[in-house]
């Protein structure tokens, strides 16, 4: 039996120094060390020993028992290193590799315009101001002479959040609350940029868009004031050949009122698809400020006079960059958007 034993040890220690993975350790403890192991197996002979060699055998077995255990620990930790070694090979990361490029946004078309029509009234003196888009109906209507029964007021064109509280429908209503904080002093100078809402949406109309509304009141501002400003705009944004013209129009809250056209800037105002063969292109509303407006404010219609005028940004951006569907501006399809 004691050569059985060695020979269990001397077999099991040739296989450990044979195993080339984890998996196979397991084997090899499995197969001697186990339940059903082979010195389990000797050991339940014992049985058939004499007295005197029971505890001489039991003590080699538990011995064999404890070095094979201990060489099977050391076997193993060799083993992990081993593995962890190479897996670590595979999985090197090349420092060197370029890194993945992040892409650079930039701002949406609607965005630069604004900003260019921002640019060219900071130019001229304007201060840039903004409001309120949820606004009181007294902001929105009242104070811009807008009649109780005027179609603009309907629920039809006009979102309202409550009985006195509106979606704004143009920026004025931040004129109107720049002029009571400045009032009686003068000038008032500024432009108020921003979305405003009606209830529209077709192929030429959103239900947001975004305008830009200009204001000056000072002594002795007149028409021609108002006239050289917005020719002066329209050269800056569409190009120095452009010319402008003034057709009358109605706004309750200026008095005279005039619609501005430009010169075609796609055929020079030689007439082409683009202005209908006449010429001209609608660009803005304008007007000399009504008394009543200036008044509710806080002037002396008497003494402050001034002009104002109002612009859709879409519709100078569409001009500007010769884009032919308003929905473009509002999709967001990068394939649009990155052409800017
Ligand atoms: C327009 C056209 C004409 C306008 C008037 C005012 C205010 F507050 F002074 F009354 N702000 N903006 C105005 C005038 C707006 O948009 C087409």
């Amino acid at each position: 039996m004691r050569e059985e034993l060695n020979a269990i040890r001397d077999d099991m220690k040739a296989q450990l120094a044979a195993a080339g993975s984890l998996d196979e350790l397991r084997e090899i403890q499995v197969a001697y060390l186990g339940k059903k192991g082979k010195l389990t197996g000797v050991l339940r002979g014992m049985g058939k020993l004499s007295a005197e060699e029971r505890p001489v055998i039991g003590q080699l077995a538990n011995e064999i028992r404890d070095e094979m255990g201990e060489l099977l620990e050391e076997v193993r930790n060799t083993l992990k290193q081993k593995e962890l070694l190479s897996q670590l090979e595979e999985e090197q990361i090349d420092v060197t590799l370029p890194g993945r490029r992040v892409g650079r946004g930039h701002k949406h078309p609607l965005t630069l315009v604004e900003d260019r029509i921002k640019e060219i009234f900071s130019a001229m003196g304007y201060v840039v101001e903004e409001g309120p888009e949820v606004e009181l109906d007294h902001y929105n209507f009242e104070r811009l002479n807008i009649p109780k029964d005027h179609p603009a007021r309907e629920m039809q064109d006009t979102f309202y959040v409550s009985e006195d509280v509106v979606l704004r429908t143009h920026t004025s209503p931040v004129q109107a609350r720049v002029m009571d904080r400045i009032s009686p002093h003068l000038p008032v100078k500024i432009i108020a940029p921003g979305k405003v809402f009606r209830r529209d949406d077709d192929a030429t109309h959103s239900p947001m868009f975004h305008q830009v509304e200009g204001l000056l009141i000072d002594e002795n501002i007149t028409f021609a004031d108002l006239k050289g400003t917005l020719l002066e705009f329209a050269r800056q944004m569409f190009g120095e050949d452009r010319k402008i013209r003034l057709r009358p129009s109605y706004f309750p809250f200026t008095e005279p009122s005039a619609e501005v056209d430009v010169s075609c800037m796609f055929c020079n105002g030689a007439g082409c698809r683009l202005c209908g063969q006449s010429g001209w292109i609608e660009i803005l509303g304008s007007g000399m400020v009504h008394p009543k407006v200036l008044e509710m404010a806080g002037y002396d219609p008497e003494k402050a006079v001034g002009f104002a005028f109002g612009m859709g940004i879409e519709r100078i951006a569409m001009l500007k960059y010769g884009i032919d569907d308003m929905r473009l501006l509002f999709e967001n399809d990068l394939r649009f958007i990155r052409q800017f």
